[in-house]
């Protein structure tokens, strides 16, 4: 089999590649190794940034986030049982969008199927060949037979876990890494969300968020120990836990209720540079990770997504500016989105080993926040989304 562009992974970097060449005209497979279910079981990030949703739409996938999408026009900070708002619309002139990652793959997914995409579920075994030639192609199996995808170029939109990145050789690629000794329990509850816009509470036994994915389906948060165990948290404990975090006015409102999915994420700060290795290109998860307090996961997945799809469609085009411009205009994002969650994640968790005046220090970076409409702009400008 040939193609143009082989995209390894079928989650929302590979999928939204292949939407847009595919309107562009340009030829792509998209090889996954999960089930389309398994993929769409997968909770993860709740909120695009409102370039991501002009991406969809220029992806002909903006119909339903558009009808069903919650526009946000700012968010609440909490800290020792007072709230603060920040106002994204007054510091910008714009919104984020609250819609789930789940939407927008189950989106993609249909747009796919519409334009009868090729997407190749329950591969096994991906390995590419020859990135650093004129001539790459990848080896996969399906279903116990072995195939060979003749391709231009390789998109790894594969993820953290993926294959991708594993190819480029130790000795041209850098990682540059932070773990952080914590986690996220994360509750999806089909309940009324407690607050009409997120709340990120500080609090010193640990962060919590309030979030949503709409009106009926509300989507919490707390910081637990990474030796902790989803199995471990009863939904009553959960919520008394949630309720001793946030601010008691939300505490004393917030309808509770069985949890339908409960599931704990670890947080890392990730980025391995350069993001292009001859004709094999990083997208994503598989480039990337950042610590979800800053709700940018996604969305530089989104922004990568942007200047590979250009780059390509210019290559065709007979310019080759855009593709050996990637790596680095990626990155230029990549590296501001990650300082960003890092400040965000610094800002509002409970760290362990920090010590009195670190602690103090917290304290006063809130208060800060609280009184400063500049550091209050500053937060606002990167949360709705630095510029592509
Ligand atoms: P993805 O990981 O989504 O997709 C990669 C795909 O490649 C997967 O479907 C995988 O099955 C496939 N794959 C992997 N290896 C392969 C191989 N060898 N062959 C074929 N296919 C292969 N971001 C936020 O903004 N907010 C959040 O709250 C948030 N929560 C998260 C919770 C968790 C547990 C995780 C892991 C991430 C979370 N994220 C969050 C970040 C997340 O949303 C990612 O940024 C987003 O999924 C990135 O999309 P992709 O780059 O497409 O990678
Ligand atoms: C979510 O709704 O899952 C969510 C929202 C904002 C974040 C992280 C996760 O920063």
């Amino acid at each position: 089999m040939r193609t143009q562009v082989a995209i390894i992974g079928g989650g929302p970097s590979g999928l939204l590649l292949s939407q847009l060449l595919h309107r562009a005209g340009i030829d792509t497979v998209v090889l996954e190794r999960q089930s389309r279910d398994y993929v769409l079981g997968r909770i993860r990030a709740g909120v695009l940034e409102w370039g991501a949703v002009e991406m969809l739409r220029e992806a002909g996938v903006g119909k339903r986030v558009d009808a069903e999408g919650l526009p946000h026009d700012g968010t609440y900070i909490a800290t020792r049982n007072r709230g603060f708002r920040i106002d994204f619309r007054r510091h910008t002139g714009q919104q984020v969008m609250v819609y789930g990652q789940t939407e927008v793959t189950r989106d993609l997914y249909a747009a796919r199927d519409a334009m009868d995409g090729k997407v190749i579920h329950g591969v096994e075994g991906v390995t590419i060949h020859g990135a650093d030639t004129d001539a790459p192609h990848v080896t996969y199996t399906l279903d116990g037979t072995g195939h060979r995808l003749d391709c231009d170029f390789v998109a790894g939109c594969d993820g953290f876990h993926g294959v991708s990145r594993k190819t480029i050789p130790a000795s041209v690629l850098k990682e540059f890494e932070r773990v952080y000794p914590f986690g996220w329990l994360g509750v999806l509850s089909e309940t009324p969300p407690v607050s009409h816009e997120l709340i990120y509470a500080q609090h010193e036994r640990g962060f919590a968020l309030c979030s949503m994915r709409h009106a009926a389906l509300a989507r919490y948060y707390v910081q637990v120990p990474l030796t902790d165990k989803a199995e471990d948290w009863s939904d009553d404990a959960f919520w008394a836990e949630l309720k001793r975090r946030i601010p008691a006015d939300a505490a004393e409102t917030l309808i509770t209720g069985p949890s339908i999915e409960k599931s704990i994420a670890p947080l890392r700060s990730f980025v391995a540079e350069p993001m292009r290795w001859g004709r094999l290109f990083l997208v994503g998860d598989a480039a990337h990770i950042v610590p979800p307090t800053g709700a940018k996961g996604l969305n530089l997945a989104v922004s990568d997504v942007h200047y590979l799809y250009h780059g390509l469609v210019q290559h065709y085009q007979g310019e080759d500016e855009g593709i050996d411009r990637y790596s680095e205009r990626a990155l230029a994002r990549v590296w501001k989105s990650e300082r960003f969650s890092w400040s965000m994640t610094t800002l509002l968790h409970t760290f362990p080993e920090r010590n009195a005046f670190e602690h103090r220090m917290q304290e006063a970076e809130l208060d800060y926040l609280e009184s400063s409409d500049a550091a209050q702009a500053s937060l606002a400008e990167n949360y709705v989304g630095l510029p592509y």
